[in-house]
């Protein structure tokens, strides 16, 4: 087509006037609200028609690119009430959508490439993570098509897409002891992580207020130290198999779970199921309350150790992942030198599990290996101690990457001891740039935690994790120069739609012209 006929076409397309169906894309690919933002994005002036695309293909003998195609298809099918078939990779690309994983030399692992046409979709991948991901870009491009009230997508923009991330880590933590949280409902975040490109999930499994996973060595740990939550509601836990099943479902869309025992503190709910890990032998009660840093496991029994290893052992065995965080956060009644030599043998405990130990800042008091991961939350000094011992380095700045801090004043939910967190200020951060005695190449990536004690089901949840999360997504993924609030506001009005149409319950901040 010569290019006065193709604008000619576009122009009848976008005005609707080619065909009798209105709402064709406004958007050149540029323009499209993506977030996280890609980090190089090439429009063409074509349009796809979507009803050329006849079929997704993919190397059949790939499983992970077939559970891709299957669920591609349905999304395809939901939005433009077309059907379209699958079939094994062909030559010819054409009216099809192929996914093919495909070695870039010396791309990131997550890089992709997305090419739309007038009538073919090709997302390559580095590796099937790479695929993904464009998968999800493509899923945007075609939620964000939707005007107001338009139901069916009928066109779609052209161009190409390169884009990998800048941290290989990108997370979010889940407090489901303060207050406990369904398989359903921890499946229904990782359905809303998987949109952003996040791709690590840390479970904190047990705190003073619960334990939430099934150990079958020590079995009271969730019979007693299961039942109950803060404010004394019936609390809950996961057994190995809904543990596993979290963890499949997880893995379906390339999200990591982070397993967390906190420990030697936090730890009231295990002091409460077993008598004999208390020094003096005593049962503790239950604690229904929010206050930290009270409890300890008894660092000077072999016991609390055969304890360690068995619930490190067991929760590893199910986790595929690399890490395994052990705590260490707010042990203020263990005295420091109990504390290192605790965590010196747990560290060992995880290495045994041929497990990367990661761990709350305070974490760097011990003598940590070069490959620990330290979370940094509350010291600045914390990491720069890491980064002297060579060790890692995640961040999740409290006053800057904390879900449950409020946005304002009038925030309901949500504690403020780190201070509030606008949508601003929780995306106008750089993390090689927060502490800058740290050296950048230490950081492995950012995570948002989000912790439960005012938070009581998955609409609290969401009404803290939204929108921030998408503000560390795009962190995490988009290179810093690529970034600025204004730019990423009015893309963040159109996601809107995204929410809603998943009956998520975001946070409608007034710093946002919300669509
Ligand atoms: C501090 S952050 C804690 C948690 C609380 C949180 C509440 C961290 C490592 N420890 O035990 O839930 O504050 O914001």
């Amino acid at each position: 087509m010569n290019i006065f006929i193709k604008n000619l076409v576009l122009i009848l397309l976008i005005t609707g006037a080619f065909s009798c169906e209105k709402h064709l894309p406004v958007f050149t690919m540029d323009q499209v609200a993506l977030i996280p933002y890609p980090n190089s994005v090439s429009p063409s002036v074509e349009v796809l028609n979507v009803k050329k695309i006849k079929s997704i293909q993919f190397d059949e003998s790939n499983s992970t690119l077939v559970e891709m195609g299957l669920d591609l298809q349905s999304f395809w099918t939901a939005h433009t009430q077309l059907e379209v078939g699958l079939k094994n990779k062909a030559e010819n690309n054409s009216n099809a959508i192929s996914l093919e994983v495909k070695d870039f030399s010396n791309q990131n692992e997550e890089y992709y490439q997305l090419q739309m046409g007038e009538n073919q979709i090709s997302i390559l991948g580095q590796t099937a993570a790479g695929v993904y991901r464009g998968v999800k870009t493509l899923e945007q491009i075609i939620s964000l098509s939707h005007l107001s009230g338009v139901q069916t997508i009928k066109a779609l923009p052209t161009g190409t897409i390169e884009d990998a991330p800048v941290y290989g880590y990108r997370g979010a933590m889940l407090d489901v002891s303060r207050h406990f949280f369904s398989v359903e409902e921890v499946k229904r975040y990782i359905d809303l992580l998987s949109i952003y490109k996040i791709n690590f999930l840390h479970l904190h499994l047990s705190d003073d207020q619960g334990w939430r996973i099934e150990i079958k060595a020590w079995p009271k740990l969730t019979s007693i130290g299961g039942k109950t939550e803060v404010g004394g509601a019936e609390g809950g836990f996961y057994t190995q198999l809904d543990y596993k099943e979290i963890v499949a479902y997880a893995q379906r869309r390339f999200i990591t779970i982070v397993p967390e025992i906190d420990m030697p503190g936090h730890t009231n709910a295990a002091l409460a199921s077993y008598a004999e890990l208390n020094c003096d032998n005593e049962i503790k009660s239950l604690y229904t309350g929010i206050e930290v840093g009270f409890s300890t496991l008894c660092v000077d029994k072999e016991l609390t150790y055969e304890f360690v290893a068995d619930v490190i052992s067991e929760i590893s065995a199910m986790t595929p992942g690399a890490y395994f965080h052990i705590g260490g956060d707010e042990s203020h009644v263990t005295p420091k030198k109990d504390y290192i030599k605790f965590m010196n043998r747990v560290i060992d405990i995880v290495k045994q599990n041929n497990k990367i130990p990661m761990g709350w800042d305070e974490v760097v008091l011990a003598d940590i290996p070069e490959v620990t991961v330290a979370q940094y939350w509350a010291k600045a000094e914390n990491a720069i101690m890491a980064m002297d011992k060579k060790a890692n380095v995640l961040m999740s700045p409290a006053s800057y990457a904390y879900l449950d801090m409020k946005y304002d004043s009038i925030t309901k939910l949500g504690l403020k001891w780190a201070g509030y967190i606008s949508v601003q200020k929780g995306y106008e951060w750089d993390p090689a740039e927060l502490v800058p005695e740290l050296d950048p190449t230490r950081i492995i990536g950012i995570e948002a935690p989000i912790w439960s004690e005012t938070l009581e089901d998955f609409d609290d949840i969401a009404q803290m994790a939204f929108p921030r999360l998408l503000g560390y997504s795009e962190i995490g993924w988009t290179k810093s120069e690529k970034r600025n609030w204004e730019n990423y506001s009015s893309r963040l009005s159109y996601h809107s739609a995204i929410l809603d149409s998943l009956d998520v319950k975001y946070y409608p901040s007034n710093e946002v012209n919300w669509k």
